[in-house]
């Protein structure tokens, strides 16, 4: 890392360098990518940002000949910091990929988060620290929450207590921090912890800049794992063909019916980085038109994603037309390519829609996993955290729950025959098609070929700011281990208190009152921190 004094080097060797440079370039640094095994000793500062699988990270390691010089730097006390699975490297091995050894350096095994504790799996979200000594990073980062994502962890133990720093609880306590001399890492990304995560990346850089944050551990808020609040905007080309942030009534995006103007309710990149001063905990893009256009023809999308990753530094979500997908000239790509492209531009993950149904719909019919949907390919390749599933479900109601073939509830309310019993049927293309599939069916499905989190809208719900669907969202949340987001419907505050309050949703997403300014994000957090619920205040 170079100062704006041009004074410091520092070089991250893998992973999500993206962030990482956003972050740095945003405090006043610029930074230098590894790119042979020479370039590690050379570093002043080295941050390693490793994401994805345990056993393809270590392969690359050790194919690009990096684990001795690796391991020499930080033997050598020279000032490193590792992130995320560049925490879990350094430990002896993991349990994940089967067993794998790791670099060795810091005594322990890790291990996958038990899900029988009946614990969304991956634990993703901003979670506290419990320090275990004093420490000038820690003391940047005081009392607040920090943004965690992973399904596996390593565990505190006698062997291994002289490194531990910070552990946190989920579930069971496991290690968020260790430190020894000048080697740090940490569990959690602070490139995506917003000025918590900022100040401590600052503080690693410059040992003498200790931005203390107030610590007041004693205030009695909630903690642990906050629920998270998520701002999502909704982006297509205009009439005038500018990419705006619309918002529709059920998916009807257009003034008035058919044929009026689309809603324009902001530039997205605008919007976004408001979304993130306001204390928004994730930012979700979803290009509507995406099922129909081809998302890397729609370089606009692209370049707001670059840009608003240079400015919000809270997890990027980014969905739509994510599917295998061949040109007008023949040339054919892969889901896969296509969500590399979103990752490369800023996206810490993507969100499926149309083609997870059809994905559900196969693994169905033949029973059977076979690696090739866009779900598994990219979930092997990122890791699970890194696929959301969108699914655009519509209830419908049922007088006899035996003759249906789908997962039937009982409606709170009868349906307008004065049907008492009601499913969900999936969509494809933003709503215009159903499909022979429910939304407890779908989640199950896509929660085997290896999603990571389920965006749960509501196609009767949306824009009407009349709360949630909550019996569906109890539905599916109950029938998955993996977190799911609630979505459609919120007015007020209140509405995600209640969601959090009777079910099991990881996290609830809102797009209407935020943009038109009539709900803050700080209010809804405030009412849930009074209610007892976990927030990020
Ligand atoms: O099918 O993979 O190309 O993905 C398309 C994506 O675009 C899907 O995630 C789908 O949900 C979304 N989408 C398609 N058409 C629309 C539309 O509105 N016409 N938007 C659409 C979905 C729903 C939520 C909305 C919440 C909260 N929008 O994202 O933000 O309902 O709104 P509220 O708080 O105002 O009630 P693919």
């Amino acid at each position: 890392v170079h100062t704006r004094a041009g004074a410091r080097r520092c070089q991250p060797a893998a992973g999500n360098v993206r962030s990482v440079r956003n972050a740095l370039r945003k405090l006043g640094y610029t930074l230098k990518e590894v790119e042979r095994p020479e370039d590690i000793a050379k570093a002043e500062r080295l941050i390693f940002p490793g994401v994805g699988a345990y056993a393809q990270a270590m392969e690359i390691l050790q194919k690009r000949g990096y684990v001795e010089p690796l391991r020499e730097y930080i033997q050598a006390n020279k000032p490193f910091l590792g992130i995320c699975l560049g925490l879990q490297l350094l430990f002896e091995g993991s349990e994940e990929n089967g067993g794998v050894e790791g670099l060795g350096l810091v005594p322990g095994r890790v291990v996958q988060f038990d899900t029988s504790l009946g614990l969304p799996v991956p634990h993703i979200g901003w979670n506290d620290l419990s320090p275990r000594r004093e420490d000038r990073l820690l003391k940047a980062v005081g009392d607040r929450r920090l943004y965690f994502v992973h399904s596996f962890c390593a565990q505190p133990t006698p062997q291994n207590e002289d490194w531990v720093l910070a552990t946190s609880h989920y579930g069971t306590d496991f290690i968020a921090a260790i430190q020894k001399g000048q080697m740090y890492a940490t569990q959690f990304h602070p490139e995506k912890s917003g000025a918590a995560g900022l100040d401590l990346l600052h503080s690693f850089l410059d040992p003498q800049n200790v931005p203390a944050h107030a610590d007041t551990r004693s205030d009695g808020r909630t903690r642990g794992l906050a629920k998270r609040v998520i701002a999502c905007l909704d982006v297509r080309a205009n009439d005038a063909g500018d990419l705006v942030v619309t918002k529709g009534d059920q998916y009807d995006v257009r003034e008035s019916g058919n044929g009026g103007e689309v809603r324009n309710l902001g530039m997205p990149v605008e919007l976004a980085g408001r979304y993130f001063e306001e204390g928004a905990d994730e930012v979700t893009f979803l290009n509507i038109t995406g099922f129909r256009d081809f998302p890397l023809g729609d370089l606009p999308m692209l370049e707001v994603l670059r840009r608003a990753s240079e400015g919000v530094f809270v997890p990027l979500t980014v969905g739509g037309g994510i599917r295998e997908f061949t040109d007008t000239e023949g040339k054919h790509y892969s889901a896969l390519e296509v969500a590399s492209e979103y990752f490369r531009s800023g996206a810490d993950k993507v969100s499926i829609g149309s083609d997870a149904v059809y994905a559900a719909e196969e693994y169905l019919r033949t029973g059977k996993a076979d690696g090739k949907s866009a779900i598994e390919q990219i979930s092997w390749h990122y890791g699970k955290q890194a696929v959301v599933i969108s699914i655009d479900p519509r209830r419908v109601y049922v007088a006899d729950p035996a003759a249906c073939t789908h997962t039937c509830v009982k409606a709170s309310q009868p349906g307008p025959a004065g049907e008492q019993w009601c499913w969900w049927q999936c969509t494809v293309k933003g709503g215009r098609e159903g499909r022979n599939i429910d939304a407890v069916q779908l989640a199950r499905a896509v929660e085997a070929l290896g999603a990571g989190e389920i965006l749960l809208n509501c196609i009767d719900n949306d824009g009407a700011g009349k709360g949630f669907d909550l019996e569906l969202i109890r539905a599916v949340a109950d029938a998955v281990t993996i977190p799911v987001i609630a979505s459609s419907g919120a007015g007020v505050p209140s509405h995600f208190t209640e969601v959090f309050q009777h079910t099991k949703a990881a996290a609830a997403l809102a797009a209407g009152i935020f943009h038109r300014q009539e709900v803050t994000i700080d209010s809804v957090k405030k009412h849930m921190d009074t209610n007892g619920i976990p927030a990020r205040v």
